[in-house]
């Protein structure tokens, strides 16, 4: 499989904050092609599926909490490397230590209220991207 696909979602924290604009033009403006969009609401059990690798981790039900707070906005994006490229592009899990000018330096509130999601591996990329659209929904 081509690794030139990637999964993200804007968070509730940035949707709440009226980033949903700001972030999409960033990520079109460093190349990425939005193959599917929509604002929808995952409940806490979705939350829950999404984040299960967390599980175990001691943030993980605060983690299904925020994430069922509010609307997000899922997203599959292509681009040549585009899992590799979107991490650089949001950066580090804790905005404390994004780089400047990245999404989460600009637009996180906390390590938990990154304001995005980027996937890990080209294979998550298409297991995150199936589990918000259906095959119509792909452009
Ligand atoms: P990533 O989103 O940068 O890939 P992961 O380690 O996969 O980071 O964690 C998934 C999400 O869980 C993070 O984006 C963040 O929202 C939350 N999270 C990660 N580490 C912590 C923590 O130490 N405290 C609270 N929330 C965390
Ligand atoms: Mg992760």
């Amino acid at each position: 499989m081509a690794n030139n696909k990637t999964f993200t979602m804007i968070k509730p924290d940035a949707v709440e904050a009226g980033n949903i604009g700001s972030i999409t033009k960033m990520i079109q403006e460093a190349g990425f092609v939005i193959k599917a969009m929509k604002l929808t609401k995952l409940s806490k059990e979705r939350a829950g599926q999404f984040y299960a690798i967390h599980k175990e981790r001691p943030f993980y039900t605060d983690l299904c909490n925020y994430m069922s707070s509010g609307p997000i906005v899922p997203m599959i994006l292509e681009k040549e490397n585009a899992v590799e490229d979107f991490r650089t592009l949001i950066g580090a899990t804790n905005p404390k230590e994004a780089a400047e000018g990245t999404i989460r330096n600009l637009f996180a509130k906390s390590i938990e209220a990154n304001a995005i999601h980027g996937s890990d591996s080209d294979e998550n990329a298409i297991i995150e991207g199936n589990f918000f659209f259906s095959e119509v929904e792909k452009f």
